[in-house]
């Protein structure tokens, strides 16, 4: 169970007792179909570190934003989102699980944190710069300003270690520039985070162009395995994988779409990549492709079943989603009230 967040902020100390537990903090976007690269790169590590640490997992809507949703397909994206993470292993009695924007504190600490941010560390996100291009001065003020809103969704819980994507790297550094400037100028307030980003499944690259990122917001659906996909229509999309020229089942540089696919056998398979190479040595494409198909199918069959099944009670989702945002509230609001005191905000107490 994931106990009051407040303590940590003068509770360092703590970490190198037995019994303390790692706060672990990450976030997903409502953005689309919940896909392979999440799991992988993200939930999946989640899942495995739930025991061991004090989570929270939120489903960050306010990011979503930036993507213009229409708010009826972003609240089914919030339910199916919530779904699947609830059914790719999140026990809710493990871990807290809420929607950002329920828990009002992460806004709030967003606008306060805009006062040690520059704007050319902003500028130079290169995910400001991937989203912006070709856009000019029309281009939407939250994709600017997106690091900041993530920053403090981690430093409000007195997070350590977020799980994420390789994507989210640079993030989670201009996160650190940011508590080192508060606490600096403010005093000792908030922990310092660190990227908890594994080697395997890191970066899922498209099927359909492994030079760019597995995306959920991508337009084209043969990019990505959605968890969403029928069996069928996985087989049907890493039968159609673009691959590279060549016939040997092998990983390297200048074989990024081999490489990207041995990753997701390799993955899903518990296998290095070495082994997946030997596994298939003086096999064909078409066999690898066969194999692979039937790994992902098996591995996201049960996942799929509770999906299902959890999608279609929405009381039920409704009422984890609340009771975390609920005890994240408290958290929030605990470390909240430190801020602005910090800051010197607020009517004389
Ligand atoms: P969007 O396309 O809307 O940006 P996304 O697919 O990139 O969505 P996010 O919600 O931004 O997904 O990310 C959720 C988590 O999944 C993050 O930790 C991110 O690093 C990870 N992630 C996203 N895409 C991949 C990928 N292709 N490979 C590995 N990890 C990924
Ligand atoms: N920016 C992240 C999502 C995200 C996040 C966070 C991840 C928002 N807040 C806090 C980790 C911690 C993304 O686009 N993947």
């Amino acid at each position: 169970m994931v106990t009051d967040a407040p303590a940590r902020a003068t509770d360092q100390a703590d970490a190198s007792t037995a019994e303390h537990k790692l706060r672990v903090f990450s976030g997903i976007q409502p953005s689309g179909n919940f896909h392979l690269g999440n799991y992988l790169g993200a939930v999946r590590n989640w899942v495995n570190q739930i025991d061991e640490s004090e989570s929270i997992f939120c489903i960050v809507d306010l990011h979503a934003l930036l993507n213009n949703p229409d708010p009826v397909v972003l609240q089914e994206q919030i339910v199916n989102l919530a779904s699947s993470l609830l059914a790719s292993g999140l026990d809710p009695d493990k871990c807290l699980l809420f929607v950002q924007s329920d828990v009002p504190a992460h806004s709030e600490l967003q606008w306060l944190l805009n006062a040690v941010t520059q704007f050319g560390e902003l500028r130079r996100m290169t995910q400001f710069k991937d989203k912006s291009a070709g856009k000019g001065d029309a281009v939407s003020a939250t994709v600017l300003n997106y690091p900041i809103l993530m920053a403090a969704d981690i430093i409000l819980y007195d997070t350590e270690k977020v799980p994420v994507g390789d994507d989210q790297r640079q993030h989670i550094e201009l996160t650190r520039d940011i508590v080192t400037r508060f606490n600096a100028r403010y005093g000792e307030t908030f922990v310092m985070p660190e990227a908890d980003i594994k080697t395997e499944g890191a970066r899922i690259m498209s099927l359909d162009d492994p030079t760019e990122k597995m995306s959920k917001s991508s337009p084209r659906e043969a990019s990505y395995i959605s968890f969403a996909d029928s069996p069928d229509v996985i087989r049907k999309k890493i039968r159609r994988a673009v691959t590279d020229s060549g016939d040997t089942i092998t990983a390297g540089d200048d074989k990024p779409a081999l490489t990207n696919l041995i990753q997701i056998y390799g993955s899903l398979s518990g296998k290095s990549t070495p082994e997946v190479e030997r596994h298939f040595e003086g096999k064909r494409y078409g066999d690898f492709k066969k194999e692979l198909a039937e790994v992902v199918v098996d591995s996201l069959t049960p996942i799929q079943d509770e999906l299902v099944r959890l999608k279609g009670d929405v009381p039920y989702i409704s009422g984890v989603l609340q009771q975390g945002a609920e005890r994240a509230s408290e958290a929030a609001e605990t470390k909240m009230r430190l801020v602005r005191d910090r800051m010197g905000i607020g009517r004389p107490r």
